[in-house]
């Protein structure tokens, strides 16, 4: 099987252009096996590029440990540019169908290769049942108390299709943040799980994150989660509605605009092509 390796600030995938069973179970267990990083390619997704009915392509992305997600943030520009530098698309922006609905990536050119994509992310759901989150009533849930294994952490909880619990807090680096991620992915709370992202506002336009991604453990970096920690940020009183946001991989730029849209711009970097062998 034909893939390519991609990154998006160190958040890395293998990316195919055929789904190479339609056994689900088979397909979940291929995702583990490739994003294995000894024994099979190494990535924290596996992406494939399918022939949307909706729109002209349509993006699937399984975590590392084989669950399927909505959507993927740095995962979407990467799919952006081989869509782009290997001919399935022929315009600079364009419609991919994800199960977190229509998502619009805009590429940026450089030499004609694809070098920044800006990605019109929709707009953030904050209502409890579209997190989904239980046991905060039914509206927004914004610096709520959440007592995981014995302290207590505030979050805001916003989907950008996927989950995400965000948690502002003065300083990271005395924050066991390694310990908490895991935790709050399982709590209860939350019925299918949650990204989680732990933030440091060093000013009002620049947001310090760590990332704990749901079926994934730490990354480098989460494109949805950076749109999630800015609305957050924003909801919380503390932050300007366009920002930079600090990954450990590195920068993205992420703006909530008047219309309601999240528009995130990152990099996207194509890293080699290989065949992967099945048996
Ligand atoms: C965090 C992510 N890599 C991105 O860039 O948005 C998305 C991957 C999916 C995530 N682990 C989830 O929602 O399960």
């Amino acid at each position: 099987m034909n893939f390519a390796k991609f990154h998006g600030l160190g958040n890395d995938f293998v990316l195919m252009e055929a789904l190479p069973t339609t056994d689900e179970q088979e397909l979940r267990q291929l995702a583990r096996r490739i994003c294995d990083r000894n024994f099979g390619v190494g990535a924290d997704g596996l992406i494939f590029i399918l022939p949307g009915s909706k729109a002209p392509l349509r993006m699937r992305i399984l975590n590392a440990d084989g669950t399927e997600a909505e959507m993927c943030g740095n995962g979407i520009r990467c799919f952006a540019k081989y869509a782009h530098e290997r001919n399935l698309i022929d315009t600079d922006e364009f419609e991919v169908e994800t199960l977190a609905g229509i998502i619009r990536p805009r590429l940026f050119l450089a030499d004609g290769q694809v070098a920044e994509v800006c990605v019109d992310m929709g707009r953030p759901r904050l209502q409890a049942a579209d997190i989904p989150v239980v046991g905060f009533g039914s509206g927004p849930v914004i610096n709520a108390e959440l007592v995981v294994a014995g302290a207590t952490v505030k979050f805001t909880a916003v989907s950008m299709g996927n989950p995400h619990a965000v948690i502002i807090v003065d300083d990271l680096d005395s924050l066991p943040w390694q310990e908490l991620g895991p935790k709050i992915e399982m709590h209860p709370a939350f019925p299918r799980k949650t990204n989680v992202h732990f933030v440091q506002l060093l000013k009002p336009d620049q947001l310090l994150v760590k990332v704990w991604e749901r079926g994934a453990g730490p990354t480098l970096a989460c494109g949805t989660g950076a749109c999630a920690v800015l609305v957050a940020s924003v909801l919380t009183g503390t932050a300007k509605r366009e920002a930079q946001v600090e990954l450990p991989g590195g920068k993205l730029r992420v703006r909530w605009d008047e219309d309601d849209h999240i528009y995130m711009t990152g990099p996207a970097v194509h890293v080699f092509d290989g065949v992967f062998h099945l048996a």
